[in-house]
């Protein structure tokens, strides 16, 4: 396409991330700031009767304490869920500090406020909550049965069912007749995204009051600003919000969250600057937590494997409370459980239940890791079926490529894709044949140790969104991205961005972009991001959305800039703008090569304005709000090679294989970092990572010592590799990679590891698949051949 897009640019933003230069939220010092500390509910579910902080405000350099019912007139609204998928959708009330019940281990139920950190942890030790224990609901089945009740007011445990059925008639008809069903449940383990900076929040009030800079540790300044504002009652013009340096986030930090809302409440209230850092265990009971679903699938295939219907049943655990987007994230996988495959007819129904654990909300991939991990495995259900290896299931039942635009039956169009040259780019890289082979020769020879070899091709729904599509599924906020591109007079280029990055790369990207639209190098763009006051429109960073809708309106923005500047030029060379032939930096009067104007040239004339055509305003500078008429559909195959020991149930990944298509790359390194990631990620969810509670509600994983976080110890090199198939609904042709690598990793590991248990007749393993589930499984196996005999 050009000159540096396309090309492995190292990431401008890595030498002051790497070397400490960088400011993240705890590194603000803010002289006279008050600490805040959290004194959070050590129940799963209790009436709070009394809240007695007379013992910490008498201790040194306290200033103040609270219970829910002290600040609860703080809050004109409670807190915002964006998205009420159905019209009945239950929500409870639920304020930032909690009044009359806690409903789980970790919601706040006061806070104290003091000079110094150690005074207010010490002084929260000392507020005395009079608790009623209720009981806890830990199980989904047994909240589906409403026997105790989360919330009494609600007279339900279920907050909303949310149906998709738009051939429900031609699905029953192909249950009734197809020669093969595949029945399957698949439990998603809950998941602790495990940022590497936990939340903080620092709030700076003006010195008169009245206007509040909120600095926190956050995916989405711009929606955090309107839903601060709305909920404390500010007038949005007085909030501005300031994302820092922010150490990942995996779309935990996509909310807005009770500590900074507080810090703001408290920061009006006190007329100080307060702040809260998150401690490692507050962040695993109190941040978001991932996945928590019971997925029942059913397909419904002709005798040749070829898949008739798909018929989806959830039950999503929602936690104790909606935060932002609790309730639309299985939403999000509810039209890609006929995965990258031709479905005629397609069912879904997701029942949303309230819990007394930590909220769920969005985690990399959010819906649509879960959508691909049961159709991938029940693809490979579905291959065992019918007596054929999952390489050709998948091949007999691909969308072909002469099918693009290709109308889902669950309602999308997917715009373009070409399944086929990943799947058999995935296979040449991981030897496929050949592992096949080994693992004839290894269970004749009656190894121990049992190969197993898992698939996984997916696509994937992101770049979120048309806005008209999100009102459709009744997301309250719209889907556009905002960029400003200005030529300075010196020409070099200012972008401002509306999305806000935090570990995905988007001031290189971006600057890419720019760079080649204008001819300058990416040196000299500045990126200006995660400021209110400096980029007062955006939607933030999300879905894997920055790139094709954020990048694009960077993309869109220059080219305004580039209609201004040739309009000056056409001027100033006394032609008409039609004459004139653009290369990115320099105008050329069409058959007179030497007759040219630099766009830096440009600039300074439109700054000084002495010679500008009548009427047009000085300076170069464009801005754009683009809305997207698509999603972008990424897609792969990602390929997994494991090594089962039989003796101790121990898995190594042997080889791991991607191949993913997103379009085409602004940056091949950034992209391969991203693909990185994301496997790491969805491999940690089917090897190491699970949420878990014990029958009264304790989070027994609240330490890195109980929840595996997966260290590069723990995995192998990967080989990855692309194809390029551009989008159609975009200039650039991109379309999103942030998440791809969590949506395909997952399904192709755990397909790998029953792969490997076939001998064994086992054909599931409950996630995450630890050493002592597979040697139980094997045991078992074991014990029931024994009967047999
Ligand atoms: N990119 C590219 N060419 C493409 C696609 C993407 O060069 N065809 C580049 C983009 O320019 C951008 C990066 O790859 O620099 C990711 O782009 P995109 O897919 O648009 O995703 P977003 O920037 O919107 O990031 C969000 C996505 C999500 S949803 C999660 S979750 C996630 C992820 O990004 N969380 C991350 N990657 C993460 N990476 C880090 N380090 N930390 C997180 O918290």
């Amino acid at each position: 396409m050009s000159a540096v897009v396309g090309t492995p640019l190292r990431r401008k933003e890595d030498p002051r991330l790497l070397t400490g230069e960088a400011r993240f939220v705890d590194d603000l010092k803010v002289p006279g700031a008050l600490t805040v500390a959290i004194v959070r509910s050590p129940y799963a579910h209790a009436t709070i009767n009394s809240v007695d902080t007379s013992a910490a405000l008498a201790q040194r350099g306290v200033v103040a304490a609270f219970s829910g019912a002290d600040l609860r007139s703080e809050w004109g609204a409670p807190m915002p869920c964006a998205w009420p998928v159905t019209e009945d959708m239950k929500n409870p009330e639920h304020f930032p500090v909690a009044i009359g019940t806690a409903c789980y281990v970790g919601d706040a139920v006061a806070v104290v406020v003091a000079e110094s950190e150690s005074a207010a942890e010490d002084a929260a030790e000392l507020v005395v909550v009079d608790y009623t224990p209720l009981p806890a609901v830990i199980d989904l089945e047994d909240a589906l049965s409403d026997r105790v009740l989360v919330h009494e007011a609600l007279g339900t445990n279920r907050s909303y069912t949310w149906e998709l059925t738009p051939d429900a008639g031609l699905v029953e008809e192909a249950f009734e007749h197809a020669p093969h069903i595949v029945k399957e449940r698949y439990l998603q383990q809950r998941l602790i995204p495990s940022a590497m900076e936990t939340r903080g929040v620092v709030v700076v009030p003006s010195p008169m009051g009245g206007d509040y800079t909120m600095y926190s540790a956050t995916q989405i300044p711009h929606i955090l600003k309107i839903m601060t504002a709305l909920t404390l009652g500010i007038p949005e013009t007085k909030m501005r919000v300031v994302a820092p340096s922010v150490g990942g986030g995996f779309g935990s930090k996509l909310n807005v969250y009770a500590e900074e809302l507080i810090c703001v409440a408290l920061a009006r209230r006190l007329r100080r600057a307060v702040r809260w850092s998150e401690g490692r265990t507050e962040n695993a009971q109190a941040t978001v937590h991932g996945r928590g679903q019971i997925q029942d699938i059913e397909l419904a295939a002709d005798a040749n494997g070829k898949v008739l219907a798909v018929r989806v049943k959830l039950v999503a655990d929602m936690g104790a409370y909606l935060q932002l987007v609790t309730p639309g994230i299985p939403l999000l996988g509810a039209f890609l459980y006929g995965g990258c495959y031709d479905i005629p007819a397609y069912s879904f129904v997701c029942t949303g239940v309230f819990t007394t654990k930590t909220p769920t909300d969005a985690y990399r991939g959010a819906g649509r890791p879960e959508a691909t991990y049961a159709v991938e495995r029940a693809m490979d259900a579905l291959a065992r079926k019918v007596g054929v290896d999952p390489v050709e299931i998948r091949r007999r039942n691909f969308v072909p490529s002469d099918a693009f635009p290709y109308n889902s039956s669950a309602g999308l169009v997917v715009d373009s894709g070409d399944y086929e040259p990943a799947l058999d780019r995935a296979l040449e890289l991981a030897g496929y044949p050949a592992v096949r082979a080994e693992q004839d020769q290894r269970r004749a020879a009656g190894s121990t140790k049992h190969l197993g070899v898992g698939l996984s091709s997916y696509v994937e729904m992101c770049g979120l969104a048309p806005s008209r599509v999100l009102s459709a599924l009744r997301y309250v906020a719209g889907g556009w991205e905002a960029a400003t591109v200005r030529l300075l007079p010196t020409g070099k280029v200012q972008v401002v961005t509306g999305t806000s990055p935090h570990g995905q790369g988007h001031e290189t990207c971006w600057s890419m972009i720019a760079a080649d639209q204008l001819g300058v190098s990416p040196d000299d763009v500045e990126v200006l991001h995660s400021d209110t006051a400096i980029s007062p429109y955006g939607m933030d960073t999300y879905g894997s959305r920055s790139l094709s809708v954020g990048g694009t309106a960077v993309y869109l923005a220059t080219e305004k800039v580039i209609e201004k500047a040739k309009l000056i030029a056409a001027h100033q060379m006394e032609v008409s703008a039609d004459d004139l032939d653009y290369a990115p930096g320099t105008f050329t009067v069409k058959g007179s090569p030497d007759r040219s104007m630099a766009l830096g040239a440009i600039a300074f004339e439109a700054f000084t304005a002495h010679n500008l055509p009548d009427g047009m305003e000085p300076n170069l500078e464009e801005s754009t709000h683009w809305d997207p008429p698509n999603f972008t559909f990424p897609f792969g195959t990602h390929v997994c090679v494991v090594e089962v020991d039989e003796e101790t149930g121990r898995i190594e990944v042997l080889k791991y294989v991607a191949v993913d298509d997103c379009g085409t790359q602004i940056n091949p390194l950034i992209v391969e970092g991203q693909v990185h990631g994301g496997i790491v990620q969805g491999v940690a969810q089917a090897l190491f990572e699970e949420a878990i509670y014990d029958s009264d509600g304790n989070l027994v994983t609240s330490t890195l010592a109980d929840y595996l976080v997966p260290s590069a110890a723990d995995f192998p090199g990967m080989v990855t590799d692309t194809t390029v198939t551009p989008s159609p609904s975009n200039p650039m042709g991109v379309k999103g990679v942030g998440e791809t690598g969590a949506i395909a990793a997952t399904p192709a590991v755990m397909n790998a590891i029953v792969d490997a248990l076939a001998p064994f007749g086992i054909t599931d393993i409950d996630m995450p698949a630890t050493p002592q589930r597979v040697w139980t499984a094997i045991q078992q196996a074991h014990a029931q051949k024994g009967v047999a005999r």
